[in-house]
Parts: C-alpha cells; sequence; structure tokens
C-alpha cells in the first residue's frame, strides 16, 4: 500500500470525475447508504468549470438552465448575476452545492486514474491511480468529462518557443496579463471566439489563425432580468421537465414550418429576430429542416454571413471569417460578445490558414507557409479530443481481459450511451450514443445519473452482483445513433462532433441526435421493462 494512500482500498463504487456529473452521482449514490469516493485528476473539484479559465470564458446555455434541477430549494436561493454565467460564477455555484450537501469530504483529488480492470471471479472492478493506489468496487462510473483533455496542434515546435503558451483548458489559476504582449491564438471555436475579444483589448498586437472560421452569434449577455427570474422560480418544476422533454435540453417552441415554405422577406424578419434573442437555439431552430436540409440550411448560413459582412469593416477580412464549406449548426456554433468587431480594430490580424497553412512554431513565435509571425505569447485554442479522449485515456479493461480501446477501434459502441457490452457495472455518464455534447449538458447529466442510481439501488434491492449491455442491443443501439444522424446534416461536416479534429480518430457522429425526451423515454422504457436490452445476474 502506498505510503500516501489516499482511497480506501473497497468501496461500493468509484466515480472518475468532479464536475458537474460525479458530484451529482456522489450525491446520489451516497443517499442509497452506498461506500463511495470521486476521484478527481485536478486540484479541485468543478471539472470543465475548473479547468477553463480563459479570459471570457462562460457558458451559452442561460444560467437559469445550466443548473442542477434536484434540489428545489437551492434552485430558489441560488442567485445568477447575468444571462450567461461566467466560468468563476459557475464554478462558485458547483462549490456552494459541494458544501451545501457536504460531497468534498468524499471526493480525491489531484489523484489521475490510469486503469480500470474487471475480474469475472469476483465481479469487481479494480481502479489504479497514477500514484499506485488501487480500490477496488463493484461499480465504476465514468465521469471523466465529454471535453476534459485537450487537444494540441498537429505542428511541430511548440517545445522550442520561448515566450510563454497557454492552452485555453488548462489556464493558469492566477490568470494571465497580456498588457504589452504580442499574442497569437491558434484556434476559432468557442473557446477562441471568447478569448479573442478580451485578448485584444490587452494585447498591442493580436495575430488569429484560422483554420475553420466559425458561425458566431452575439450573446446580448448583460444582468440578468429579475423578472424572468421570477417567473421561472415560480414555475421552476414545469420549466425543467419541459426541458427533458425538449430536444436539446432546453424549452423552447418547436419550430413547425419548413426554411423552403416561408416567404424570403418573411424568413429574414424571422432570423432577424431570433438574432436579437441572443441565443443558440433561436435561429437554429426557426424551422424544422435547418439541419437536415441543405438548402433550407443555406438560408440560416446566409443570413449569418450577411452580418459578419455588415459588422466587419474589411471586405476581404469579412470574407474569410465566414463560413462557406460546411452547413450552419453542423459545428458547434458558438455565441460570442463582440467577436466580429474586435477585427476592425487596427492591432488585430486574421491569418487565414486555408490560403497560408501553419508550419511550425519557432523558438519567437509561428511560422505559416508565407512567413513568420513573432509574438511573445501564445494562446492554443485547439480544442479536445472530445467523447473518448478522457475514456480511452484510462485503460479499461473488461471482460476476458478485453480493453475498451480494442473493441471501440472503429469507434465507440454502448448500449444507450450508458454501457459498453463486455464491461459489467461500468457507466458512462453522457457517453457516446446519448444526446450528451447535442444538448443542455445538465439536463443530461441528471437524466444520466438519475437512471445509474435507480439501477445500482435495483441491483441491491434485488441482490444482483452484475449488470451488462447485450451485444445485441449494443449494436442495434449503436446502428439507430448512426441512421438518426445519418437524416441530418451533421455527418456532412468535419467537425470534433464527428471525431475529425483528432488525425486517425474513427470518422462517425458520436452523440445522438434523437432529442433530449425521446432518448429519455427510451431509457425509462428499457427500465420498466426490466432493463431490456441489459443482462443481470445474481
Ligand atoms: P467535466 O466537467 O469535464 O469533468 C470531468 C472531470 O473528470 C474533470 O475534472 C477531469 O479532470 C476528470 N477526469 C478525467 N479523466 C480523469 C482521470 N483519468 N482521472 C481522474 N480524473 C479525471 N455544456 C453546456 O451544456 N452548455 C454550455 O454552455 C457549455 N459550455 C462549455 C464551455 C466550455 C469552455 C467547455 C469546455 C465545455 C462546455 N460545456 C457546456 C460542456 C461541459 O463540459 C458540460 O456542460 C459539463 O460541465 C460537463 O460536466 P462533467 O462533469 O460531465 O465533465
Ligand atoms: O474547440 P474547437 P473549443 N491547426 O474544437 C482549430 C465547448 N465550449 O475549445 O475547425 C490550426 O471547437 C480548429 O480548426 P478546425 C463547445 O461545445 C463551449 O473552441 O478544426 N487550427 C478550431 O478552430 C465547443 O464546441 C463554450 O479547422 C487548429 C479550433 O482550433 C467545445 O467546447 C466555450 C488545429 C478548435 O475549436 C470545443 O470548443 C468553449 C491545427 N492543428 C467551449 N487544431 C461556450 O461558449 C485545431 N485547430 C459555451
Amino acid at each position: 500500500m502506498s505510503a500516501t494512500r489516499k482511497l480506501p482500498t473497497e468501496l461500493d463504487a468509484v466515480i472518475v470525475g468532479a464536475g458537474f456529473s460525479g458530484l451529482y452521482q456522489l450525491y446520489k449514490l451516497r443517499n442509497l447508504g452506498m461506500r463511495v469516493k470521486v476521484v478527481e485528476a485536478g486540484s479541485d473539484i468543478g471539472g470543465t468549470w475548473y479547468w477553463n479559465r480563459y479570459p471570457g470564458a462562460r457558458c451559452d446555455v442561460e444560467s437559469m438552465h445550466y443548473s442542477y434541477s434536484f434540489d428545489p430549494e437551492l434552485e430558489q436561493e441560488w442567485e445568477w448575476t447575468e444571462k450567461y454565467p461566467s466560468q468563476p460564477e459557475i464554478l462558485s455555484y458547483i462549490h456552494h452545492v459541494a458544501d451545501r450537501h457536504d460531497l468534498r469530504k468524499d471526493v480525491v483529488l489531484d489523484t489521475k486514474v490510469t486503469a480500470a480492470h474487471y475480474d469475472e471471479d469476483s465481479a469487481l472492478w479494480t481502479v489504479r491511480t497514477e500514484s499506485g493506489d488501487e480500490v477496488g468496487a463493484r461499480y465504476c462510473i465514468m465521469a471523466v468529462g465529454c471535453l476534459s483533455v485537450p487537444k494540441k496542434p498537429e505542428v511541430p515546435g511548440l517545445e522550442r518557443f520561448r515566450g510563454d503558451w497557454y492552452h485555453t483548458c488548462d489556464w493558469p489559476e492566477s490568470g494571465v496579463d497580456f498588457t504589452g504582449k504580442r499574442v497569437a491564438v491558434i484556434g476559432t471555436g468557442s473557446s477562441g471566439i471568447q478569448a479573442i475579444p478580451i485578448i485584444a483589448k490587452q494585447a498591442t498586437e493580436l495575430t488569429v489563425f484560422q483554420r475553420t472560421p466559425n458561425f458566431s452569434l452575439p450573446t446580448f449577455n448583460g444582468p440578468i432580468d429579475q423578472g424572468m427570474v421570477a417567473d421561472i422560480k415560480s414555475r421552476y418544476r414545469e420549466i425543467r421537465e419541459e426541458s427533458r422533454q425538449s430536444g436539446f435540453g432546453v424549452a423552447i417552441e418547436p419550430p413547425t414550418r419548413s426554411a423552403l415554405e416561408v416567404d424570403p422577406d418573411e424568413r429574414h424578419h424571422n432570423y432577424e429576430e431570433r438574432w436579437r434573442r441572443g441565443n443558440l437555439t433561436g435561429v437554429l431552430q426557426a424551422y424544422t429542416d435547418l439541419l437536415a436540409d441543405e438548402e433550407a440550411n443555406e438560408t440560416a448560413a446566409e443570413f449569418v454571413r450577411g452580418k459578419i459582412r455588415e459588422i466587419v469593416d474589411d471586405p476581404e477580412t469579412a470574407e474569410k471569417l465566414c463560413p462557406k464549406t460546411y452547413a450552419f449548426g453542423t459545428k458547434r456554433p458558438c455565441l460570442d460578445t463582440g467577436y466580429y468587431e474586435t477585427f476592425n480594430s487596427d492591432h488585430v490580424q486574421l491569418v487565414d490558414l486555408k490560403e497560408t497553412p501553419l508550419v511550425e512554431i519557432t523558438g519567437s513565435g509561428v511560422r505559416t507557409s508565407d512567413r513568420e509571425y513573432e509574438v511573445d505569447s501564445l494562446v492554443l485554442a485547439t480544442g479536445f479530443d472530445a467523447m473518448t479522449g478522457a475514456l480511452l485515456n484510462i485503460d479499461v479493461r473488461g471482460r476476458g481481459g478485453q480493453t475498451l480501446r480494442e473493441k471501440w477501434q472503429d469507434g465507440p459502441a454502448l448500449y444507450l450511451g450508458l454501457n459498453p457490452a463486455g464491461f459489467p457495472n461500468l457507466f458512462t455518464i453522457t457517453g457516446p450514443g446519448s444526446p450528451s455534447v447535442l444538448s443542455n449538458m445538465i439536463v443530461s447529466i441528471e437524466q444520466h445519473v438519475e437512471w445509474i442510481t435507480d439501477l445500482v439501488d435495483h441491483m441491491r434491492s434485488s441482490e444482483l452482483r452484475t449488470v451488462e449491455a447485450t451485444e445485441t442491443a449494443e449494436k442495434e443501439w449503436t446502428d439507430h445513433v448512426r441512421e438518426v444522424g445519418d437524416m441530418t446534416l451533421y455527418p456532412k461536416t468535419d467537425s470534433w462532433y464527428m471525431g475529425a479534429n483528432v488525425p486517425g480518430k474513427p470518422r462517425l457522429l458520436m452523440a445522438y441526435l434523437g432529442g433530449v425526451g425521446p432518448y429519455w423515454q427510451k431509457c425509462q422504457e428499457v427500465a420498466a421493462n426490466d432493463y431490456e436490452g441489459f443482462a443481470l445476474s445474481a
């Protein structure tokens, strides 16, 4: 046993990850009277909101909806200050929840899980940490996050760079002051788009390296509207239920018409009104077919391009910022505060990497095929090895010693996005094959945690020892996820949803697009039918 052992040798359940998922799972399993610990690699709880401290980091689901629903007193008491909460505010909310429910005492920090091996005789998981500690547990719950493994740019030379460099998702806790610095940002996804306007305010020169332009809409963020807060708080239960039954985990009026059956002027006015709402679902959910029909999608895409051309003074820069190679919404669209306006400042320049590709990082900056850009600081906003990265970083072995990496060599396969066949008593929260990243994640997290908890409770009360998806159920579900995805425009776009941002990763749509409500209904039906598709044994 290691001298500094932080974990007991035996537990009922080990949860990996102390973000929204792991903390809620801890709360629920502890309430069943189980011996549970959360193991977290970071030095504090919070997950995404602990790691992503870059300037401008905030959520783009409105604060009243991006919050736990399980504690009605908490949702009445907690006061959000802005329409869209900032990273520090979400982190203090998570800390508040942890304190309120005394969760910290069962979280082991600064401890990375390196392996989880299943033993068929004992039906126990042995979970191993980087420091060599081992713990045996009946259940192993992976709450490792879909966006928790940073991806660096695939260009050589970072180790030679003499200035400071930062990845947006591993930002120094003390913050970074770019005043007086020449700064380069590589990447124009949501993280880059949030950080760029703020870095531009500090830096003397800012060079943005863009490989693919993104569609971004304004947040119109500001102090939260107290009338809206009072209204939502007066009917929170009903709103939460509507969110659970909705398509993307946020209750909205679903669209009823095709974009192509509407007169162009009326359509433009509709987009204009929805643009001013300052949210993602407004324009994206204006018509039924925006995510399924290229011609319909083009009407929304061209509307957003029109906005970019209006905002950006220099027509050449504006054209470079206009996405033209994929459908609006099929790469995660962004919400920003002053992103396009930033390119009207003389000290900000845009480098189009499609015209002049990135060649290397040098000792003093960034070299493209055209020239070298000398900078003092480099910000990598290059995203994540999403959805499978954190799971495959752990040496997970199921029945017969099969590794998850072997099982998933052609892409992730799980039943309901919850359990891979051959890996009994192992669950993934918001795993591939569930609505996950294509939803308001808190709604999907709560659904998964509650479903897993009910199953574990059922196992215990029925004196059952193992539960695992059957190969047939897993295959049917995985095929269904693919078929539903193929009815949309998503698979046509190279995005991280498709695994296309990581060289060599299997290319397939990893999240389920059937909608949060229908998915939840399916999970409930499975449970009601004696966990149909799962093999349960004593
Ligand atoms: P995480 O918060 O990612 O937590 C997982 C934890 O597991 C991490 O702390 C990690 O350190 C730990 N971990 C991983 N592997 C190991 C290991 N081997 N050993 C030990 N610990 C490990 N979602 C939305 O719905 N709306 C938004 O507006 C939104 N904004 C986002 C903004 C940013 C910048 C990012 C990166 C994501 C955003 N998301 C958003 C998605 C966000 O990840 C989820 O909403 C949610 O916070 C995920 O919680 P989680 O607990 O599942 O995962
Ligand atoms: O990552 P991304 P992110 N050379 O993958 C570029 C959530 N989130 O951290 O598109 C050059 O979207 C890459 O280019 P390309 C949200 O779900 C939410 O920004 O691959 N460029 C792209 O421009 C989001 O979708 C918020 O061609 C390279 C960028 O880097 C997810 O997290 C805020 C490159 C990466 O964009 C990920 O967002 C932040 C290379 N080798 C995050 N490699 C909210 O606002 C990558 N790029 C809620």
